[in-house]
């Protein structure tokens, strides 16, 4: 057993459940856009208790959010942990907020305790990790991790027709107390806790997942031109209908992408039709693709596939098909010695665990680019996630908070040497 310090999971259940308020839906979840005044509520409630207990606020000009405590040695690379708070709109009160609470929870249990670590520890809170209202998802993390922004990326149109650039502005303004820090800069590791999103841990009764990679992940934007023709009057041969090449070319993807690969995961979440008239063939039809694979080169090939069918089954429909990547990020590996540390944490304090891979894209990704990096999950409720009835028992998210602290404690005192 560790005699580590033990987190306080009273004080965390309750931060998750005034969490949870911010952007509260009917339904249990919540809805909290990145960088809408939700999401800025919960940074100033954040900035503000970790202020409270004399951590230094610092954001980037990603509004990428840092709770700093300082170490002994206050000028050795941090290490760093934390999540997100961004929601999915119709997202669980735990996707994103469990890391960074958690997070939360671990640099008060060491004020609580007065002890002093080697170097320093950061909580950080990434902006706009869902990518559901601005694409590319993981925009913070991909921004620290790059140390700039991408091109471009002042032309960006949220779904809500926002412009990701005045939301950013609102965003950064919202906390004049937060003193600027530069983009990007060197960690000595990052940890972040999540839940699985999956069923794999829940099934095998494991509390700790040891995460040791993600898979990739490719958006594509898929838009189907044909013509506006009167529903009525226009015969089936003079017919150019976007919507019958749209629903052919998804249902044989749909019927032959993931029941030939079982790693491989396709899924349509958003779709439009111009002009959208009852008694209208439809002229334009646009939609996403999310397409899933522990390998790029299978992502690639896949890729190919849907551009090759796109082409076929618009040019028979007497439409044209186009397909543009919005967003592509390559599976990545955790660090082995990091993977150990937390594996070691969760089997000192005697909880049981399974190494996995991850099938959800999340900010360590980019963080593993730069410097070491690895993820400690915990089950949710029938591996549900991205929906209202997200639920994590709470012994498992007290599990998790144990393990991230363990972990970041000895992380501090094995990497600050390295
Ligand atoms: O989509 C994802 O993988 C992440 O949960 N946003
Ligand atoms: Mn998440
Ligand atoms: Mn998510």
């Amino acid at each position: 057993m560790t005699d580590g310090p033990v987190i306080d999971g009273r004080r965390l259940l309750a931060r998750l459940d005034a969490f949870a308020a911010i952007g509260a839906t009917p339904a249990g979840g919540v809805n909290r856009p990145a960088l809408g005044d939700k999401d800025r509520a919960a940074r100033a409630l954040l900035a503000e208790l970790g202020a409270a207990r004399g951590f230094s606020v610092f954001q980037d000009a990603a509004a990428n959010l840092f709770l700093r405590r300082a170490g002994a040695d206050d000028l050795r690379p941090p290490v760093l942990i934390g999540s997100h708070l961004d929601s999915q709109p119709t997202g669980g009160r735990f996707d994103g907020a469990l890391g960074t609470l958690a997070a939360l929870e671990v640099l008060e249990t060491l004020e609580d305790r007065g002890i002093v670590t080697a170097g320093p520890i950061e909580l950080v809170a990434w902006t706009n990790e869902e990518g559901s209202r601005f694409s590319p998802g993981a925009f913070g993390s991909q921004v620290y991790a790059a140390g700039a922004f991408p091109a471009g990326w002042q032309d960006t149109v949220g779904s809500d027709g926002a412009r990701l650039a005045d939301e950013l502005a609102a965003t950064l303004a919202a906390l004049p107390a937060a003193s600027e820090r530069l983009l990007g800069g060197p960690f000595a590791g990052y940890i972040e806790l999540h839940i699985e999103q999956g069923p794999l841990l829940e099934r095998e009764g494991a509390l700790i997942g040891v995460v040791e990679g993600i898979q990739g992940t490719r958006w594509l934007e898929v838009v189907i031109e044909g013509q506006v023709a009167h529903a009525g009057t226009t015969p089936l041969a003079d017919r150019r209908d976007a919507m019958a090449v749209a629903a052919a070319l998804i249902t044989q993807l749909q019927a032959t992408v993931m029941p030939a690969d079982a790693d491989a995961r396709l899924t349509v979440g958003r779709l439009t039709l111009t002009p959208g008239a009852v008694n209208v063939i439809p002229g334009e039809v646009a939609f996403s693709i999310d397409l899933r694979h522990p390998s790029n080169a299978e992502i690639d090939r896949l890729e190919a596939e849907i551009v090759r069918l796109a082409a076929e089954i618009a040019t028979r429909g007497g439409c044209r098909a186009s397909v543009r990547r919005s967003m592509d990020i390559a599976p990545a590996r955790f660090d082995e010695r990091l993977i150990g540390i937390v594996e070691q944490a969760a089997k000192r304090r005697g909880l049981s665990n399974r190494r996995l891979f991850s099938g959800a894209f999340h900010d360590a990704l980019f963080m593993a680019r730069l410097g070491p990096a690895a993820m400690i999950f915990v089950p949710c409720r029938g591996g549900l996630s991205h929906n209202e009835a997200e639920h994590v028992e709470p012994h498992q998210v007290t599990a998790g908070a144990q393990t991230l602290c363990d972990a970041a404690l000895e992380a501090v005192a094995a990497l600050a040497t390295a």
